[in-house]
């Protein structure tokens, strides 16, 4: 069985550990490809880093940070510390001496002219992560955000100034608290999805929008000319896990994100932004929470089949369950929609 999950880091990658634990005991082997999303990829002090992925490469590799979710265990940030002494900016990002490695074979290896796809694939040769994990695309496109301009500057008629911000920088440095505008994913109209990345759609027997942020990881991904409409017309289930439970997101700031969009931070919010597949939309079902179970009728009426389920990956053990949640919803999407 062949299953895609298109990821973006943190989440994405909790749910992949328990997808990975769901299918090992299965009886036909399944194998997994992940389509990581580096819309949040970033030049740091000369380096290339690649957050998503690394958090997915790390996380199933055994070598995460449990603390942060993101960057190395047992991490340094010596660098980091002596090149704020030095006065270089940008101070705010948190490059850590293990992950320095990282950015190093990645950064030498692009330069030498080997693609993101080619320097994933020997990256996770260390890592073992046990999917096959590929870029969404090898081309470079990076989320930015419009804001005000965060010093406040305005134009002759007192409104504010506008300024597009790194995604790393309002995420990071600004926590997403200054209102974004609008994401705007530069680079994006003459990106091409990584080779492979169609194909795991289009031959997949299930696909997953596991509980990533849908804005600027998932929806960053789909944003890739041909991925959404190998998402449309793919003969596999689509199956999706709400990233928002009781009205607020379970990790990270989607909620900031959703704001920006004009898509209600819900469980039913996000179903139908991203829109039923028999309706020219994305998902054939939707898992929510049993906190938000009140919201399955409107998902239903939608033309999304909704699930009702413990969605709170608080251990492996319940990533497990919420994966098996997701294998049972896409056989029950194939019997009964492809009847
Ligand atoms: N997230 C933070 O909140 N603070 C950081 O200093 C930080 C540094 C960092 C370095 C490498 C890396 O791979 C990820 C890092 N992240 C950090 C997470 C990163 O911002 C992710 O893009 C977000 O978590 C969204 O996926």
């Amino acid at each position: 069985m062949l299953i895609t999950v298109l990821a973006g880091g943190i989440g994405g990658s909790r749910f992949i550990r328990g997808l990975q634990r769901a299918v090992e005991s299965a009886a036909d082997p399944s194998t997994i490809t992940v389509v990581g999303n580096t819309g949040d990829d970033i030049w740091i002090h000369g380096l290339r880093v690649c957050p998503d992925l690394d958090t997915v490469m790390y996380t199933l590799g055994g070598g995460i940070s449990a603390e942060r979710g993101w960057g190395r265990e047992d991490e340094t940030f010596t660098v980091r510390d002596e090149l704020a002494d030095y006065g270089v900016e940008p101070t705010w990002f948190g490059l850590g001496d293990r992950d320095i490695a990282t950015h190093l074979i990645r950064t030498q290896s692009l330069n030498a002219g080997y693609t993101l796809t080619q320097v994933t694939e020997a990256l996770c040769q260390r890592w073992q992560p046990g999917v096959t994990l590929l870029p969404m695309s090898d081309d470079r496109a990076e989320t930015h955000v419009i804001v005000d301009d965060p010093a406040g500057a305005t134009a002759a008629d007192g409104t504010p100034l506008r300024r597009a911000l790194h995604f790393q920088e309002w995420w990071i440095r600004y926590r997403a608290e200054l209102p974004a505008h609008e994401f705007v994913l530069v680079g994006v109209d003459t990106a091409t999805p990584a080779r492979g990345v169609l194909d795991a759609i289009s031959d997949a027997d299930l696909v997953i929008f596991p509980p990533s942020n849908p804005v600027v990881s998932i929806g960053t991904i789909l944003q890739v000319p041909g991925v959404a409409d190998a998402v449309r017309s793919t003969s596999a289930p689509v199956v999706g896990v709400s990233p928002i439970v009781g009205g607020a997101p379970v990790r990270g700031m989607a909620d900031a994100c959703l704001r920006a969009i004009d898509v209600e931070t819900s469980a039913a919010g996000v179903a139908l932004h991203y829109g039923a597949r028999a309706r020219g939309g994305l998902l054939d079902a939707w898992i929510i929470d049993t906190a938000d179970a009140a919201s399955a009728s409107e998902i239903e009426a939608s033309g999304i089949s909704c699930v009702i389920a413990a969605t709170m990956m608080t251990d492996l053990d319940a990533s497990a369950d919420l994966a098996r949640v997701c294998l049972d919803a896409g056989r029950g999407v194939s019997s009964s929609d492809r009847a």
